[in-house]
């Protein structure tokens, strides 16, 4: 593929949280980092003429379409950024690969296994062409995160025995916070365990370099009903429409374990309803010769306990990731100055542009994100079945 005046022409649809968070990054990727090809927010795409107008005058996009279709079928348009619920991720992604555009796409890759299998093989065949794709799983770029993956990599931490992660947050602990479409199987998927759970096993495979090959768990829904939400309800965030009330088709809460299939013991929890924690992702590992502990609340700081320092001295150490030498971070401020959620999103424009640029295949990739869409579904077969499930390798 070619790409006129060394643009790359972007195309997003969606527009809401995650559409927001996409757009900054498009626009500060190039602002911060030097770029082998300049993004170009050519169109927003969203289905009501008024809003996506709005939405585009505000997140800094060029034009709007009422329709993804008509988005995809724009010649100039080279890559599609898919930032809709899941039930729609599988139609755009494939009909965008199968137009010949790149694709990032929000995590989780889909709703089910099946969908992601046919993600992945319309990945596979559009690769042949140059075509790239990439899964959004944006907490891999947080420097902190890069660092503990260095760590591991260079043998620091020894032979994994332990990972132990969380993902808590709290926003629909209050029964009466409004159904919103998170909650939503036919439109989300699952609850916690594909929403926030999906975070967490790729960010331990990736910190680790190892995969998850068998769970047993069990998932948990408190709340059973809840009030509807008003039209304009996008999310997080909201109020409730005092018309009716609809069921809750989803889990708030996954808890399970896991055994990689490097040997180490794995335990997992992924809840909505951690009264007190906003977005806390808590991950610590635990090997030969060290261990690893993060919590986003704090997310410039890495803890890291070397097992070789001597006993007297030795304890985790806090290791604020803002050096120049620690990923991403030269190209923003000088150590110290922290970054934030946002960074994140920048940093996967960042790799992805490159990647692109470069001819190179984008991580995580399609098959990346089949591979966790298992896991999260042997665990909900696990929590029908109460007997262990299998990943196949
Ligand atoms: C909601 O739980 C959510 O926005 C997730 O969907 C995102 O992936 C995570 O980054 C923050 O929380």
């Amino acid at each position: 593929m070619t790409f006129e005046h060394d643009t790359l022409s972007v195309g997003m649809v969606g527009y809401a949280f995650m559409g927001a968070a996409h757009s900054q990054a498009w626009r500060n990727a190039p602002r911060y980092f030097d770029l082998p090809l300049r993004p170009r927010m050519s169109a927003v795409a969203g289905r009501d003429q008024a809003k996506v107008t709005a939405a585009a005058a505000r997140l800094g996009w060029e034009s709007t379409e009422t329709s993804w279709q008509a988005l995809i079928a724009r010649d100039d348009i080279d890559l599609i950024d898919v930032c809709t619920p899941g039930d729609t991720h599988a139609e755009i992604a494939i009909a965008a690969l199968e137009a010949g555009k790149h694709v990032l796409c929000e995590k989780p890759l889909a709703n089910t296994v099946e969908e992601a299998e046919a993600m992945v093989a319309a990945a596979e065949k559009a690769r042949a062409n140059g075509v790239r794709s990439m899964v959004g799983f944006t907490y891999r770029r947080v420097p902190a995160i890069g660092l503990a993956r260095q760590l591991v990599a260079a043998g620091r931490i020894g032979t994994i025995h332990h990972v132990r992660a969380q993902y808590l947050q709290d926003w629909i602990v209050d029964p009466e916070a409004p159904l919103s479409w998170r909650l939503d199987k036919a439109k989300a998927g699952s609850g916690a365990l594909g929403d926030i759970g999906a975070h967490i096993v790729d960010l331990t495979q990736y910190i680790t370099g190892d995969t998850i090959a068998t769970v047993t768990g069990r998932l948990e829904t408190f709340v059973k009903e809840r009030p509807l939400p008003a039209e304009s309800h996008t999310g997080l965030s909201g109020t409730a429409d005092a018309t009716g009330r609809g069921e809750v088709t989803v889990d708030d809460a996954a808890a399970f374990l896991a055994h990689f299939r490097g040997g180490a013991l794995g335990v997992f929890e992924a809840t909505r309803f951690a009264n007190g924690r906003k977005n806390a992702i808590r991950i610590e590992i635990n090997g030969s010769r060290g261990s690893l502990a993060f919590d986003f609340e704090d997310m410039n700081v890495l803890h890291f306990f070397d097992g070789d320092d001597d006993s007297a001295t030795a304890g985790f150490r806090r290791i604020l990731a803002t050096e120049p030498d620690h990923p991403y971070v030269a190209a923003w401020w000088p150590p110290g100055h922290l970054l934030g959620y946002e960074h994140g999103f920048t940093h996967q424009v960042v790799d992805l542009v490159t990647d692109i640029a470069k001819g190179l295949d984008p991580a995580p990739s399609f098959a990346d994100g089949l591979q966790v869409q298992r896991v999260l579904a042997a665990v909900e077969a696990s929590s029908l079945s109460s007997a262990w499930q299998d990943i196949p390798a």
